[in-house]
């Protein structure tokens, strides 16, 4: 690298934008970032350090502290910062003071932000799975949220702009629904397995089933003079939800989803406020979270809040860039992220939660358990297991899904399912899942993959060494 030019951190300044090239510098490097700016997973917020140094904002987003980001960061340098400008020792801030405590079961797959997925053998215990050991999924600081000064504002096309507190909500009809939420990265270790993909490492445990208590979505709106009729052409349309964690910029995490999921009459939006009849988790978006169900987890935002009516989606990088998935020939490098929707409704899936790839087992009768689920609302029809690779199936059973008491207007839950097989020497076990649509899993990764490594809904496959 000696051989590449020495600059002065007021050269690397002069690089603040496009139109100057975007340069910022790492350590001892500078790199010309202009072209994978355009790329950057992360969305504009990449130019803040434009001119500047990386460090604080890695510092941020650790995401970025990983030999993968800095093989792409290499690919960028253009030279080296000059030996008086490079900084010794950096002033670090920890953005991360506030976090709540976390149980110790969850595997932790990252700290800032804090990441971690429920050990699949847990899932299988209960219907409900437990606030504690809920996955969490963060991209962001926790915020600070007081509940008294709370505040949900409301606003956009046809709307009235208002603003509710956490007591203005309770006074809507309390409807309870139960939900299953899951990440579009769930299961994206195996998808890595063949091929490698980019993000957060997660088995099958950024999953979980809950029941969701709050006000309906339609409910509130109206207070703010929503109407059906007001929007002709739905499709048009989409509800935007702000959540109240930001990054330095004060840009907060954002989804959105079409309006047409509002006007189904057989969707159950809902400003939760008590997940399995508790108040909502600080990690879950205390003390307002939206449940859209049957929808990719990435648009569930917690701490919510604003919600807009608006002609545009989210424009926040989890709308436009992240939670999209890509042909198979597509890479990070050539990524055009304008030419996929973002992810609504997830397909069908299942999982072996019972074993672990690689599990030693006693020959003879065994029970395996497990999820299955399919988004959309469309039901769990058949789940079902094979020893031989195929060229046999067995019917697993379902669980009852039918919460009478709850309100639910579809099928939002997972079913979990166990199948008793017996096993007589070393085999590969595989499941797959069929939903009420018809749809069932592909056979194996190789044609889902996506660099993202997003919905990695293949039949689940492990290997049970029969002890002898
Ligand atoms: C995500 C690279 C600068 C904010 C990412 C990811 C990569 C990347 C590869 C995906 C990581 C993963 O999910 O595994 C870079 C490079 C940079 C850079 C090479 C050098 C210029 C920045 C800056 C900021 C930033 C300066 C903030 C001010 C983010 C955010 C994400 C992200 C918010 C999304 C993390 C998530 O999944 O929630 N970046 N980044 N990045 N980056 Fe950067
Ligand atoms: N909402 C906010 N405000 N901030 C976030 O980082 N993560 C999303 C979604 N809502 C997120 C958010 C993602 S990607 C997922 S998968 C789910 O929340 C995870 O929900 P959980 O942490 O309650 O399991
Ligand atoms: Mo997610």
């Amino acid at each position: 690298l000696k051989h590449l030019p020495y600059f002065s951190r007021n050269e690397v300044a002069e690089h603040y934008d496009d139109s100057r090239r975007v340069w910022v510098s790492f350590r001892r490097g500078v790199y010309d970032v202009t072209e994978f700016s355009a790329v950057h997973p992360g969305g504009s917020r990449i130019l803040m350090a434009a001119g500047g140094s990386l460090e604080p904002f890695w510092e941020l987003y650790p995401v970025h502290q990983k030999s993968d980001v800095f093989h792409i960061l290499e690919k960028y340098r253009i030279g080296n910062l000059n030996e008086d400008d490079v900084l010794e020792t950096q002033e670090s801030v920890d953005h991360f003071k506030g976090e709540p405590m976390r149980h110790p079961a969850l595997i932790r797959r990252a700290e800032k932000p804090f990441n971690g997925e429920t050990p699949p053998s847990l899932l299988i215990e209960k219907f409900h799975t437990p606030n504690d050991v809920f996955y969490v999924r963060n991209h962001l600081p926790v915020p600070q949220v007081d509940a008294k000064t709370y505040s949900l504002e409301i606003d956009g096309i046809s709307l009235n702009e208002v603003s509710l507190s956490l007591q203005d909500i309770k006074k809507f009809p309390k409807v309870s629904i139960s939900a299953t939420i899951q990440c579009g990265g769930n299961r994206r270790t195996e998808m890595g397995k063949g091929k490698p993909v980019a993000g957060l490492g997660w088995t099958g445990g950024a999953i979980g089933n809950a029941k969701w208590t709050g006000a309906r979505l339609v409910d509130v709106l109206r207070t703010a003079g929503f109407k059906p009729e007001a929007y002709k052409h739905p499709e048009k349309f989409h509800v935007k939800f702000d959540g109240l964690d930001t990054d330095q910029s004060g840009e907060c995490y954002g989804a959105s989803v079409p309006l047409s999921y509002l006007l189904d009459g057989n969707f159950d939006a809902i400003l939760a406020y008590e997940m399995n009849d508790k108040p909502i988790p600080i990690d879950h978006g205390f003390p307002i979270r939206i449940v859209l169900p049957g929808i990719v987890g990435a648009r569930s935002v917690k701490w919510l809040s604003r919600v807009s009516i608006s002609d545009e989606e989210s424009q926040s990088p989890w709308q436009q860039r992240d939670y999209k998935v890509f042909s198979p020939s597509v890479s990070l490098e050539t990524v055009d992220f304008s030419a996929a929707p973002p992810i609504m409704e997830t397909p069908v899936t299942s999982y072996i939660c019972s074993h672990d790839d690689g599990d030693k087992v006693k020959k003879g009768p065994l029970k395996l358990q497990g999820y299955a689920f399919s988004g959309g609302g469309r039901r769990i029809i058949r789940v079902e297991i094979s020893l031989d690779k195929g060229k046999s199936w067995n019917i697993a059973k379902i669980s009852d899904t039918n919460d009478t008491n709850l309100e639910n207007t579809r099928n939002w839950s997972w079913v979990l399912w166990e199948a008793n097989i017996n096993i007589q020497s070393s085999a590969e076990i595989w499941v797959k899942a069929v939903d009420s649509g018809y749809n069932q899993q592909p056979e194996d990764f190789k044609n889902i993959w996506n660099y993202r490594g997003l919905l990695a809904t293949a039949y689940h496959k492990i290997y049970l060494d029969v002890l002898t």
